[in-house]
């Protein structure tokens, strides 16, 4: 009797946990469908969000205006890596941006060189560039290929080329949906980067046919495809990408923005077949969440290709930036926080592929807490799980009409896990299949 009673009073705390009053959590009183109204107003309707209106964030939660609480399997697309406000990270912005926030490099600062021995050391690389946004960091990559490519590898001026793999997404600038194969990204946006093109990926007999062309500078690759779907390559494809990039002198830019610090088990995804890229690309997480930071990370002989006054950005460096940055390299570090990802993302599919209804989910697949189910549409569609796992107190996103993302914070428990398991079995498990 004792153990009932003391589970229904587990059951109605953890309740009362899920639904605050809304006033104790959002300071402005405002409901789900005036903040919905009123972006459809005002903003373009560049996006398509889920309908829920946030208003706070705490570690792996975030509460939305009428006070209900959610477990967050978006993490800000990654860039959440760390958890909604980190104390520590909090603290690093909140300091600097009442010191010195940002100068430009115009002028030096007293953060930006610690910053980048910081992040160098750590990955290993000789220098940093660093940039803001993520498509910043990767078309600058696309830059310094070009740029070695004409200076080291004596390509004829504006002939380099660069391969991308099928499917990729690295930003929605010119550049990046130049490369893209994705309609919903270029459509209606060309004309197009040329030098660009495409193979399929995971595929290393495409690659070597590409690299034969002496033309080639660069191949940029996600060594998990995310918004393609979380797409894991074959055992052995980052190794294969390492030696045909060698055997033929073309450098590898590994684009980790998503990938990169912790998110899959790993300070770096390519550390799964302890492979190292020429320019390794970061961005994301490593600002923390709170401030928009991207790098470019490289060895001096393709970093100083790029001579002063060639190259650059407002903010990319600034002293806030690179203040948070250094706050959420040691989060990461010191909080082990790579360890836990790998050790609960192992957890979650064993979970997810033993307790899910296999008609409904045909496939669990992803590495360290980057993963995905692919959905039978003949039951469902991921949109419409997304909406009923939002009723029951858990938000993610789609990346296609059958893909559902799950990537929680990396800081999250183990019991915060094994709940949102639950939560996640419980929905899929109630579609009704007639
Ligand atoms: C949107 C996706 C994720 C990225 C990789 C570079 C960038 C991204 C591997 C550019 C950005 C974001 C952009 C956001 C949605 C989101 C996304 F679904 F589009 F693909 F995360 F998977 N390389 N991804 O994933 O970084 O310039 O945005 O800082 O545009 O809708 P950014």
């Amino acid at each position: 009797m004792l153990s009932k009673s003391r589970g229904v009073t587990r059951l109605i705390l953890k309740l009362e946990d899920a639904i605050c009053k809304p006033q104790e959590i959002c300071t402005r009183l405002i409901s789900t469908q005036k903040v919905i109204e009123r972006e459809s107003k005002y903003a373009a309707h560049n996006y398509h969000p889920l309908p829920v209106a946030l208003c706070k964030g705490e570690g792996a939660f975030v509460w939305d205006v009428e006070g209900k609480r959610y477990f967050d399997y978006l993490s800000g697309y990654s860039a959440n890596n760390f958890g909604h406000c980190h104390p520590k990270i909090v603290e690093a912005l909140q300091k600097q941006s009442a010191v010195l926030h940002h100068t430009s490099r115009a002028f030096y600062s007293d953060v930006f060189g610690e910053y980048a021995e910081i992040i160098t050391k750590l990955f290993g690389y000789d220098k940093l560039l660093p940039m803001n946004t993520g498509v910043e960091a990767d078309d600058t990559s696309c830059k310094l290929a070009r740029k070695w490519g004409y200076r080291k590898k004596n390509i004829p001026k504006n002939q380099a080329k660069i391969i991308f793999a099928s499917e990729n997404f690295w930003g929605r600038s010119l550049a990046a949906i130049s490369a893209s194969t994705d309609p919903l990204s270029f459509e209606d946006y060309g004309p197009f980067m040329p030098g660009f093109s495409c193979i399929p990926y995971n595929d290393l007999t495409a690659l070597e046919k590409a690299l034969q062309d002496p033309l080639v500078c660069a191949y940029m690759v996600e060594p998990i495809q995310g918004e393609a779907g979380i797409r894991v390559p074959s055992e052995g494809y980052l190794k294969g990408i390492r030696q045909l990039c060698d055997k033929y002198n073309v450098l590898w830019i590994a684009d980790e923005i998503q990938t990169g610090l912790g998110r899959t088990g790993k300070r770096l995804a390519v550390d799964y077949e302890g492979v190292k890229p020429d320019i390794l690309v970061l961005g994301k997480a490593l600002g923390g969440g709170v401030y928009p930071v991207s790098a470019c990370l490289a060895n001096d002989d393709i970093m100083l290709v790029i001579e002063p006054g060639t190259h650059g950005s407002t903010f990319g460096g600034n002293p806030l930036g690179s203040k948070v940055a250094i706050a959420a390299l040691e989060v990461l570090e010191e909080e082990n926080v790579a360890e836990n990802a790998y050790k609960l993302g192992e957890i979650f599919r064993v979970e997810l592929r033993k307790k899910l209804n296999k008609q409904i989910v045909i496939e669990v697949r992803g590495r360290g807490l980057l993963n995905a189910i692919v959905i039978n549409r003949n039951f469902a569609d991921a949109w419409d799980v997304c909406l009923r796992l939002k009723a029951k107190g858990l938000i993610a996103k789609h990346t296609h009409e059958d893909i559902i993302r799950f990537a929680p914070p990396l800081i999250i428990t183990e019991d915060q896990l094994r709940e949102s398991v639950d939560i996640i079995v419980r929905t899929i498990n109630s579609i009704e299949i007639d």
